[in-house]
């Protein structure tokens, strides 16, 4: 049977698609900006609704890390191939997944992104080039290089990109991957998100070097290290290392430098961050950071501001009400996009 389960826009607003929030978001840095904003509020709300019984299972939110999931959207075409990870709600709504269709997906309704049956940590929208995220760390790093070897053998111009973690790149299947990409020249870009934390570990306790991205230079790649706080300079390192892939230049090792405000997970308070660590991070607040540059600009002020939250708050009020009037997934769908084979076939 095809796999075709339920993927891209489902909306609220008439003649929005995913494709149409990507597009939007490429041209202009208020969008950008909105984004960022609707990212923070959105993962604000599904805190709520886990909390109050309206879905099943943990969530990672990304709160603090959302300069880097814009960033990435603004460099990437919707056609190039892109994998993920566990904390990815922010990345799915940058590439254009509509907040509705997030939400509703969490919940389990058959208006989410994957019908419902994918959750939190399963978020495809192929119409803007999410092949998936995945939990398992490192895991998407071998698939990408897989996608760029796809790639390289059609004689398209996309390119393969794989977002994971710091922790991720203590993983056998980081070493293993970026050496094959580096051997084979495939069209990929590896990006780093160095949030300081893999679950409850501070980087340094578990990782030796402190500039993560030079570890490229074992499997002799170019890398960059990137202030993950702020959209202009990640779209600017994706955009160097994308051209270069489609150029024939080869893969690029890209670590934006970032923090999660949140615990690892929503059970988590996060009691090991040490005193001050937080406030210091919070300080260099991605949205502050873009806000007070559009501002010097002479391209936002206050009242932009309120409107833009105003905005984001209304749609993210109507995202939710589309979910609750959306039906439970079918669980019979789980099943009808598994493949089997006879014993003997
Ligand atoms: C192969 C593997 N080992 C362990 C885990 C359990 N686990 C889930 S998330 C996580 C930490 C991930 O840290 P990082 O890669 O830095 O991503 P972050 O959560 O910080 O975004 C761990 C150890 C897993 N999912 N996969
Ligand atoms: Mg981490």
């Amino acid at each position: 049977m095809a796999y075709a389960p339920k993927t891209g826009p489902s909306t609220v607003l008439e003649g929005q698609s995913a494709l149409d929030r990507r597009e939007a978001l490429q041209g202009d840095r208020i969008v950008q900006y909105e984004r960022l904003v609707e990212i923070r509020l959105v993962e604000q709300r599904i805190r709520d609704l886990l909390t109050e019984g309206h879905g099943w299972g943990t969530t990672h939110s990304c709160d603090g890390q959302e300069a880097v999931a814009v960033g990435i959207a603004v460099a990437v075409r919707p056609t190039d191939l892109v994998v993920a990870t566990h904390r990815a709600h922010g990345l799915g709504l940058a590439l254009g997944i509509t907040p509705e269709a997030l939400i509703a997906e969490i919940m389990g309704r058959q208006d989410g992104a994957v019908g419902g049956i994918g959750g939190s940590i399963h978020l495809t929208d192929t119409t803007v080039g999410l092949l998936y995220t995945v939990t398992l760390m490192g895991a998407g790093i071998p698939v990408t290089v897989g996608n760029a070897m796809a790639i390289q053998v059609s004689e398209s111009d996309q390119v393969a990109i794989s977002i994971f973690g710091d922790g991720a790149t203590n993983i056998g299947a980081f070493h293993e991957g970026l050496n094959l990409a580096s051997v084979w020249n495939v069209p990929a870009v590896f990006v780093c998100e160095n949030n300081h934390y893999g679950e409850y570990s501070r980087y340094d306790k578990t990782t030796p070097v402190s500039v993560i991205a030079k570890r490229a230079e074992s499997y002799a790649m170019p890398w960059s290290q990137v202030d993950g706080q702020d959209v202009d300079a990640v779209a600017a390192a994706m955009q160097e290392a994308i051209d270069r892939a489609r150029q024939g230049g080869g893969p690029t090792l890209v670590e934006a430098t970032t923090y999660r405000y949140e615990g690892h997970n929503r059970t988590d308070p996060a009691a090991y961050r040490p005193e001050g660590e937080l406030e210091q991070w919070l300080a260099r607040d991605p949205i502050t950071i873009m806000e007070q540059r559009l501002t010097a600009e002479g391209l936002l002020n206050d009242t932009g501001v309120g409107e833009i939250r105003a905005r984001c708050e209304q749609r993210i009020d109507a995202a939710v009400e589309f979910a609750f009037a959306s039906p439970p997934a079918d669980a019979e769908a789980m099943f009808r996009y598994v493949y089997a084979q006879e014993a003997g076939a």
